[in-house]
């Protein structure tokens, strides 16, 4: 069976959609295409093998024509019919699918009217003034697009956390496993898990490095051999995701972790501090400087902690090489011990099929006891945000009665019945006091009204958080990773603001979005703030992401005591049942 997910699978079918939608076929048939797209991405079980088996028939959503080439996706990994349809339009087209806010219809006119199909002429027509005087556009319309342009070439090259992450794992298992590697591992921003990396640096240890690296340049599915020497490798996998590999002696391979890790300027300070010692560091050894009497430690030093302890430092886990104050605390003796997944007992912010999610409510706790969790919190969203299908008071107090009667089919774990309510333009609430003191927590977020001066924005999100009944602020700068900047807003307000009301923030962790940002959290942290660590999962696959944000609470130096959801269940209902002034 060739190798092709389920997302790859709808995203041709959302793809035959669009391009129709371009060519003026028939609604029906469109639709006939998202609908079977959507299905697809639902679909409970393994529709992909189901489709290699030709196995489709009786699925809803799914009709003959759909049977068929969803069998040849999958059995072939391609689908003819939608390469012809693709080759009758300019290559160029397909990046202005990609722009933030530009959808089907516009990119239609664009195409149509001023033969628009490359985001070179894209920008040529905003600057001329040409693109505003198009029916449906306008002088606002030209500085979107003109600013998402710019966005997508800032962005262009860099890739999310957890993408990124799926694919090193994969390569990683298989460089642990290849006859001539003694130590393999994944160095740079990876290991460190900034919530976005330029490229994966991979690092082996061997007495073989040109087997190990033919191998790497070697693979299948490989886009590109960008480089390749004896020791070196570098090639572009084919979701355009850059891969580098070096290999060294088993003797180097600690000196040459701890370099490739970085951060550089971690690496710059370390030098520093070992230079005062009299030793040089760099990606081989750890050597006396010239003239010094002191012998060369590294034949001793069989791993990185090795050469933390002869600089006399704690070991210094990757997340925290950042040059923001770990070499001073761990002099001093002092570095927390960070938050581990293991330390997690439940988790917030979850949406189900009541609002925008595709997992039902029985389907996402299952997922999360399926996950080791004690609890899980379903926050779906509030009424003004209708294009997610969000509850009005009715339909959420229908939603709490549901979710206390499946608690009662429970034994030692529970959900617990929430919302996310839009924290509206003047910073009130989507619902009133009297439904909110029904729930058991509430999560607030913005939704829109994005453009706000920072004074009003924060104004704005300090009055929900003095909300008595506000339970935690949801990603607090709406950002959306290699998209969408964040709006406007004054962190040291909002922590201040967090810990004087006890209200809990959010670290989201959807992996396009990671907010709170990180560097924030020590402070954060410092002030007594909690974190709770969310997936806003609108599906169950989606709760995985819990794996990253951990990593990423941890490089904002939290531990356990920090994350509100590693509180056991008796625990955190103790908690809740508190007045929110009086939680710890
Ligand atoms: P990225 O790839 O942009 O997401 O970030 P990194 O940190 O993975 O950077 P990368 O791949 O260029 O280099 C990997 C590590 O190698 C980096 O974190 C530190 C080390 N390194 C690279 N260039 C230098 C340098 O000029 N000086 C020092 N001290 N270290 C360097
Ligand atoms: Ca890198
Ligand atoms: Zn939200």
């Amino acid at each position: 069976m060739p190798d092709i997910t389920r997302d790859a699978i709808a995203d041709v079918l959302d793809e035959i959609a669009l391009l129709q939608e371009l060519k003026g076929e028939n609604p029906f048939k469109i639709r006939a295409y998202r609908n079977g797209a959507e299905t697809v991405r639902s679909f409970d079980g393994d529709i992909v093998q189901r489709a290699a088996d030709n196995d489709l028939k009786g699925i809803k959503g799914i009709g003959d024509a759909l049977q068929q080439k969803l069998h040849e996706l999958a059995s072939t990994g391609a689908l003819i019919f939608h390469q012809d349809l693709k080759g009758e339009f300019p290559e160029g087209l397909f990046e202005l699918f990609e722009l933030q806010g530009l959808g089907p219809k516009k990119v239609k006119a664009l195409y149509e009217e001023l033969k628009i199909s490359s985001l070179g002429g894209l920008e040529r027509a905003c600057q001329s003034g040409e693109l505003a005087k198009l029916a449906g556009f306008g002088k606002k319309t030209a500085e979107k697009i003109l600013s998402a342009i710019d966005n997508r070439r800032r962005f262009a090259g860099r890739s999310l956390l957890s993408v990124a992450g799926n694919e090193a794992e994969v390569i990683l298992s298989e460089l642990r496993q290849h006859p001539a590697v003694i130590r393999a591992a994944v160095a740079g921003s990876y290991r460190r898990a900034k919530e976005t990396v330029h490229d994966v640096d991979f690092l082996v240890s061997t007495k073989d490095p040109s087997a190990v690296i033919k191998w790497f340049t070697e693979r299948e599915g490989l886009e590109e051999v960008i480089a390749q020497g004896d020791t070196k490798g570098a090639v572009r996998l084919a979701s355009g995701l850059q891969c580098d590999l070096r290999a060294v002696s088993d003797a180097q391979f600690p000196f040459a972790l701890m370099y490739f890790t970085g951060s550089k300027e971690h690496n710059v300070a370390l030098r520093k501090l070992a230079l005062s010692q009299g030793l040089t560091l760099n990606e081989y050894d750890l050597a006396p400087t010239e003239g010094s009497d002191r012998e060369n430690p590294s034949s001793d030093i069989k791993d990185e902690a090795g050469i933390y302890r002869e600089l006399g430092l704690l070991y210094i886990e990757p997340e925290l090489r950042e040059d923001r104050g770990e070499l001073d605390t761990a002099s001093e003796g002092d570095l927390p011990t960070l938050v581990e997944q293991d330390n997690l007992r439940g988790t917030f912010h979850c949406h189900t099929t009541e609002s925008d999610g595709r997992s039902t409510l029985e389907e996402m706790a299952a997922a999360a006891q399926e996950l080791g969790l004690d609890y899980l919190g379903i926050s779906d969203h509030s009424k003004s945000s209708f294009q997610a299908r969000g509850l009005d008071e009715g339909r959420l107090l229908k939603q709490v009665e549901s979710i206390r009667a499946f608690n009662e089919t429970q034994d030692g774990f529970r959900v617990f019945a929430g919302s996310e309510v839009d924290i509206l333009k003047d910073g009130s609430l989507d619902f009133a006091d009297d439904i909110l003191a029904q729930l058991d927590f509430c999560v607030v977020s913005v939704h829109a009204s994005f453009g706000m001066p920072e004074k009003d924005m924060t104004k704005r999100i300090i009055r929900a958080m003095e909300n008595p009944h506000v339970t935690m602020l949801g990603h607090p700068t709406g950002r959306l990773l290699l998209r969408r900047d964040a709006y406007a807003l004054n962190h040291d307000k909002i922590i201040d603001c967090a810990a004087a009301t006890g209200t809990v923030i959010e670290l989201n962790c959807s992996s396009k979005r990671m907010d709170m940002d990180w560097r924030w959290w020590h402070r954060a942290r410092d002030k007594g703030v909690k974190c709770s660590i969310n997936t806003d999962a609108h599906s169950t696959s989606q709760l995985q992401a819990l794996h990253f944000g951990v990593r990423v609470a941890r490089k904002g130096w939290l531990r356990r005591e920090d994350v509100l959801n590693c509180q056991s269940l008796p625990e955190i209902e103790g908690w809740m049942k508190l007045p929110k002034a009086k939680r710890p």
